[in-house]
């Protein structure tokens, strides 16, 4: 890994957009970003109002933007609903019997929506939905697969003003349950089961331990998509093409105020319990719709796939809202990369005729381990962009990236951002910026991102690193922690006052280029999946066996980051690799096999300051078996534990 981290520090390569494509793209020279950049931060007003009346308003804005840092308010005293700009928008016009979605099972089904579809569809469960008692401002937890239905619920869910709740089909039932809890979900959204890699994921079963520990829960909808069996609980489940056959297909949009509640999304932070995320309509909206536009270079023609699953922020801000509220063609597909054969991604390219592809580095150092020849054996020449995001890109992925899938011929945009941010921050233009692999690039339209120290100052030289904060606010970000509002204040705007802290590191160049370090807080990514070290130790301490828990990230090849836990243990408990291996189990009971441990370390103690935290700077060098530790140790309180930890490696 160090490496590979001094490999990304000397890659110098430039690689420029042809002149094909910069012709055709929306924004074509860096003379016209700069122009619109400048205006976005000097008129903020003019420059997104201009871009909200792209879309349909019941009541346009009085006032663009009101307030300021933490707290900023966007498109006051306007008027829309999303699924009124994703979908009836597009049926009053030729994009009727357009595709939407064209979703593909993995066991090999096809299904497509036209645009028409997908709106009888929505109206219908938006009525389904108001049938079981759903209110505007009710919350609606989905725990579904990578299914059409998921599109459906969610859309719905937001025509009748309802608040989404989506929950990655990959947590367990208790993570489930912890999230149904802080939303205080009324109805549930689930399916008897949902494919990956050849198995069958337990939904209902996990949904039906969850609401042993949710009360707030009514009611129940069940997609059938395997057929399994699955018990259903009388008054409280309900099939899901019972509830629609008995639905009407018409159901207005509610008019939603531009602040009003969009959805929730959980996402960790560097606390035990898992933050839920508030993105409201009109902000959201607007700068999702305009982000796809312009850094996708979206056209009507192009057929466009995220390959990310719709539980996590990319999902609905780069499968559902941004693309539909565009009018795009989305591909949807519901299972593994390697599934039946490593050649899956390529063969739905081929079959599609995928023009836009954007997945994530963990995918991608995949696909370079199981060999070129995969994707050799397809033809992927409709391809004319492709997009990273999840976590920093190594040279070597992105230039394989970039030569075997691109064939040299397509621009990539490394896009960072993150949960909070809504839509996408900082990104090459494709038609517009030259690229430097593990560069993600420059800030959007509106983003005014600054590197400081540790004590709020911008750095002196940017080319050494520092905190990436936002100094301006955005129209897509986050509005609170639900429930929590001294949390959002804490978490993100404290360290920096007056500033957004977005937890990582960067750099940047003379060039205004953007390389992103990290976490420089207690938050993992391990695959692209954020996971907070306590919500980890947290799992692991509930455990009978484990005294004390320490997690810490080691670098991976494929994954980015491993996880590594440095567990002591109880009187009468002994170490042994049968423990590990049920320590192990249990993290991934508790959260979700994406949590699962990769390496479970016992020691008789763990290495702390004389204040009592436990030094994870040592923990991560020991995890990543150097030698020497580096840096300060003088205030551990016992010097002998780290030898001593080096030792039972
Ligand atoms: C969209 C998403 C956010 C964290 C973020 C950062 C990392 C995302 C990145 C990137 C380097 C990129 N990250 N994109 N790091 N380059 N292009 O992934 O949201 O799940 O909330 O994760 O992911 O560390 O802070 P989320």
């Amino acid at each position: 890994m160090q490496e590979r981290i001094e490999a990304l520090l000397k890659e110098e390569r430039v690689f420029y957009p042809s002149e094909e494509f910069k012709r055709q793209a929306h924004i074509k020279s860096e003379e016209e970003y700069e122009r619109l950049y400048r205006e976005s931060l000097e008129d903020p007003e003019g420059f997104w109002g201009r871009v909200a009346s792209e879309l349909h308003w019941f009541e346009p804005p009085k006032k663009v933007l009101e307030g300021d840092l933490p707290h900023p308010k966007w498109f006051v005293g306007g008027r829309l609903n999303l699924s009124y700009n994703a979908l009836d928008r597009h049926v009053q016009t030729w994009r009727r019997n357009k595709a939407a979605l064209i979703w593909e099972g993995e066991p090999g089904e096809e299904r497509v929506l036209t645009y028409y579809d997908l709106w009888r569809e929505v109206q219908r469960f938006a009525n389904v939905l108001k049938r079981l008692g759903v209110r505007k401002g009710d919350r609606v937890t989905i725990y579904l697969p990578m299914i059409p239905e998921a599109v459906i619920a969610m859309l719905a869910t937001v025509r009748i003003g309802a608040v989404h709740s989506v929950v990655f089909g990959g947590f367990s039932a208790s993570a489930l349950a912890e999230r149904i809890k802080d939303a205080e979900a009324k109805v549930l959204i689930t399916a008897d089961g949902g494919y990956r890699r050849g198995g069958i994921v337990p939904l209902k079963q996990n949904a039906d331990e969850a609401l042993q520990d949710a009360p707030s829960v009514q009611h129940v909808v069940v997609v059938r998509r395997t057929g399994e069996e699955v018990p259903m609980l009388p008054g409280r489940d309900h099939w899901w093409h019972e509830l629609m056959e008995a639905a009407s297909d018409r159901c207005e949009a509610e008019p939603m105020e531009a602040e009003e509640p969009l959805f929730i999304l959980y996402t960790s932070g560097s606390t035990g319990k898992p933050k839920g995320v508030l993105h409201t309509t009109g902000g959201y909206g607007v700068y999702t719709y305009y982000t796809t536009k312009l850094i996708f270079d979206l056209k009507d023609e192009d057929v466009y796939w995220c390959t990310a699953d719709v539980g996590w922020i990319t999902g609905h801000s780069y499968i559902v809202y941004g693309p539909l509220m565009n009018g795009a063609t989305v591909v949807m597909y519901e299972g593994a990369p390697n599934w039946p054969e490593p050649d899956r991604f390529w063969r739905i390219v081929d079959k599609y005729g995928v023009t836009i592809l954007y997945t994530a580095p963990t995918a991608i150092r995949s696909f370079m381990k199981w060999g070129e020849q995969w994707p050799l054996k397809h033809r992927l020449d409709s391809l004319r962009l492709l997009g990273s995001v999840g976590e920093p890109i190594n040279p070597e992925a992105w230039l394989w990236y970039y030569r075997v899938i691109g064939k040299g011929r397509c621009p990539i945009v490394d896009t960072w951002w993150q949960t909070e941010t809504g839509g996408i921050m900082i990104t090459t233009l494709p038609g517009v910026h030259p690229m430097k692999p593990g560069h993600a690039g420059k800030p959007f339209f509106g983003v005014k991102p600054e590197i400081l120290d540790a004590e709020g100052k911008p750095v002196q030289n940017p080319e050494e690193g520092g905190h990436l904060v936002i100094e301006r606010p955005w129209p897509s970000m986050l509005r609170t922690v639900w429930g929590d509002p001294d949390r959002f204040i804490k978490q993100y705007f404290s360290q920096h006052p007056g500033k957004y802290f977005t937890g990582d590191g960067a750099k940047r160049d003379a060039d205004g280029y953007y390389m992103i370090l990290g976490r420089v807080d207690d938050v993992l990514n391990v695959a692209g999946h954020r996971l907070g070290t306590m919500e980890l130790e947290s799992a692991l301490v509930a455990h009978p066996a484990v005294a004390e828990a320490a997690v810490v990230g080691r670098p991976d090849p494929i994954k980015g980051e491993a996880i590594v836990a440095f567990v002591t243990l109880k009187e009468g408990f002994a170490p042994s690799d049968a423990l590990k291996d049920e320590l192990k189990a249990h993290v991934a009971k508790l959260i979700g096999p994406i949590a699962r441990p990769d390496e479970v370390r016992f020691t008789d103690a763990l290495p702390k300051t004389r204040s009592g935290k436990i030094m994870r700077r040592l923990l991560r060098q020991i995890a990543a078996g150097e030698q020497e530790i580096k840096g300060d140790t003088s205030t551990l309180e016992d010097q002998r534990v780290v030898e001593k930890l080096k030792e039972g490696a």
